[in-house]
């Protein structure tokens, strides 16, 4: 007997991914259901090899579903999450909603797992638990193996971030600007502040009163309520003309000396890692080759001699997978593979 899993923003860029990655990985599903608005009832989403119609999530019951992997905004979150929770399905949402609220825990599996055994103890549990913000997901896969060896003091990060992340009409922006520079059509900027075609921006999501950006504050957050809060973290986030994949450039510094020969060693090692890093022209991985990929590549490691016990590393991940549908279908296997969660319909 397998479980029953309910997509919800599935003709969307992470729902679509959430269903690839369902089939690809043979997640132990007896049936998976393709969510949406009434905007898209009956439209076709692919899973394997096979096509669903979108159903509507308003009319939907989930009091036989046991996951539902939701990627449909914050405010559809705050309103659908508590609802479908409350039929004892475990929703895993990759929106912003929850991520803060001290009762819901983040996962980045390959990070803080454990911390899944004791919630799902907790009587007066919310069934919900949030998927961190692609940023910050292929920054902790990085960092916390590190932090394991010769904990961290201060990261120093900053982000390289594709259009993905703002979603298809981000990526046909992007795509119809670059085009109309060639034929010299007028630049029409809609989705971005600025012209994101042959630019960059250093601005992503709403500005705080410090000045930072809400992206920038998410990596600081999240970093510190899934690895360690005592860690000090500063972020600046930039949007880069790049379709799929999210660079990172981190300087770290460390509380005991760690060499980078150490950290290579290390990384080669941390699951969800993988290290390409030669000294030599091409020796690192961009994000064109982490698209469509589920590792988090870290490149050019080196000690960073201006600091104590200091290093850089260029950390580069799918922020589509890894950075959402990828670590949301990871949560669901954690439960499963941990023996947390049981298909409803044995009970
Ligand atoms: C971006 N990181 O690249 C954002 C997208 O909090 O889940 C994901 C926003 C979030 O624009």
């Amino acid at each position: 007997m397998g479980y029953k899993v309910a997509v919800v923003g599935a003709t969307g860029n992470v729902g679509r991914e959430m269903l690839d990655i369902l089939a690809e990985r043979g997640f132990p599903a007896d049936e998976v259901v393709a969510l949406a608005s009434s905007r898209s009832k009956g439209k076709d989403v692919s899973f394997g090899d096979k096509n669903l119609k979108c159903q509507v999530l308003d009319h939907y019951d989930f009091s036989d579903t046991d996951f539902c992997l939701m990627s449909a905004g914050g405010s559809l979150s705050a309103e659908w999450a508590p609802k479908i929770a409350a039929q004892g399905c475990i929703v895993i949402d990759n929106s912003s909603q929850w991520r803060y609220d001290e009762r819901i825990p983040l996962i980045v599996p390959e990070v803080n797992a454990q911390v899944l055994e004791d919630w799902i103890k907790k009587e007066d549990r919310i069934n919900i638990i949030a998927n961190p913000n692609c940023s910050t997901a292929q920054l902790l896969v990085a960092l916390k193996p590190l932090h394991d060896k010769a904990t961290i003091k201060r990261v120093v990060v900053s982000t390289y971030q594709s259009v993905s992340g703002a979603g298809k009409e981000a990526m046909d922006e992007l795509f119809t600007q670059t085009r109309a520079v060639f034929v010299s059509d007028p630049i029409e900027v809609n989705k971005f502040t600025k012209r994101i075609a042959y630019n960059v921006i250093p601005h992503i999501d709403k500005f705080m009163d410090d000045g930072s950006t809400k992206e920038e504050w998410k990596v600081v957050a999240e970093t510190k309520k899934m690895l360690d809060p005592k860690i000090k973290v500063t972020c600046t986030a930039v949007r880069v003309p790049v379709f799929v994949s999210h660079g990172e450039a981190v300087n770290l510094e460390f509380e005991q000396p760690i060499s980078a020969d150490e950290a290579r060693d290390i990384l080669r090692e941390a699951p969800g890692c993988l290290v390409v890093d030669k000294r030599e022209d091409g020796g690192y991985i961009t994000p064109v080759e982490a698209a469509g990929e589920d590792a988090t590549y870290i490149s050019r490691i080196r000690e960073d001699s201006t600091v104590d016990n200091g290093l850089n590393i260029w950390v580069v991940s799918d922020n589509l997978r890894k950075g959402a549908a990828l670590n949301t279908v990871q949560i669901a296997e954690a439960l499963i593979n941990r023996g947390l969660v049981k298909p409803r319909a044995e009970a």
